[in-house]
């Protein structure tokens, strides 16, 4: 690619791959669209599995807690479910992006299955928030990515996300006409992540079609932060014997409940 016409420029960034263009887009403007990578097959795979689990919702020992709760339009940690919802929050792409924006030993600390409600005004993502909510810092590298898989197409009819170009630079929620003149809905293919800074403002669209808009939202974070739910605990000490896996979900960052819990784990991971 020939360069842009450019003088006094002393200082370039490189993007040689699409994940590094990606990293770039993030940190300058707080999201990017990343392709995942995946074959028709296994994204209907996936469509297959979050209504399986959306049936199941519905009339589970848990349907009336979430209605009364008003997440009857959200699946809470798929992955314990369904393996092909743990292989989607491993998807190398997000995985090597997390790497590269939040640096080593990040973790999942959560997965969610969310429906933008055909015909609907409103849902339980379309105000405005950061996904580390009521933090208002800035930080010099990312604490926190929202990876939002599209298992279908985020169009600006069906609802497509709202962001604050570059809102995660600044602490304070925009002034009304800023944030009307700067906001951009991005529309992203089926099978695409829509990655998110965590302290970026968005909000889900109004979805004006006859069809639900699904996705499936995955947040990583360094692992100083608490899980939404305890993954390891949930998940049980046999759930994945695989050691990246265990990294991911937070087996290897217990959370000592005693001092003597303290030692042991340091013991244990020192070898003595
Ligand atoms: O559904 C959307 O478009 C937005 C989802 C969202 O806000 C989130 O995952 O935090």
């Amino acid at each position: 690619m020939d360069a842009t016409p450019r003088y006094g420029v002393r200082i370039a960034n490189q993007a040689n791959t699409a994940i590094e263009e990606a990293a770039e887009t993030l940190r300058l403007l707080g999201y990017a669209v990343v392709d995942a990578g995946l074959s028709p097959a296994e994204l209907e795979g996936l469509r297959e599995g979050f209504e399986a689990l959306r049936r199941k919702a519905a009339s589970d020992e848990l349907a009336d807690l979430r209605r009364r709760v008003g997440e009857a339009d959200l699946l809470r940690c798929p992955l314990a479910d369904d393996p092909r919802f743990l292989a989607l929050a491993a998807n190398p792409r997000i995985l090597a992006l997390c790497e590269a924006l939040i640096g080593p030993g990040f973790i999942l600390n959560q997965q969610n299955g969310i429906l933008n409600p055909a015909e609907s005004e409103r849902y339980s993502q379309s105000p405005y928030h950061r996904d580390l909510p009521y933090q208002h810092f800035v930080s010099t590298r990312p604490l926190a990515l929202n990876a939002l898989f599209c298992l279908d197409p985020f169009t600006a009819e069906n609802g497509a996300t709202w962001v604050i170009p570059a809102s995660h630079k600044e602490e304070a929620f925009p002034s009304e006409p800023v944030l009307r003149a700067q906001r951009r809905q991005v529309e992203a293919p089926a099978g695409s992540f829509l990655v998110l800074d965590c302290m970026i403002w968005h909000g889900g669209g109004q979805n004006r079609t006859n069809r639900d808009r699904r996705a499936v939202n995955h947040v990583y974070t360094i692992a100083m932060m608490r899980q939404q739910i305890d993954l390891p605990a949930y998940l049980g000490e046999g759930f994945t014997q695989d050691k990246a896996l265990r990294q991911l979900l937070g087996f290897q960052h217990p959370q000592p409940r005693s001092v003597r819990e303290y030692l042991e784990t340091q013991a244990a991971r020192r070898g003595v």
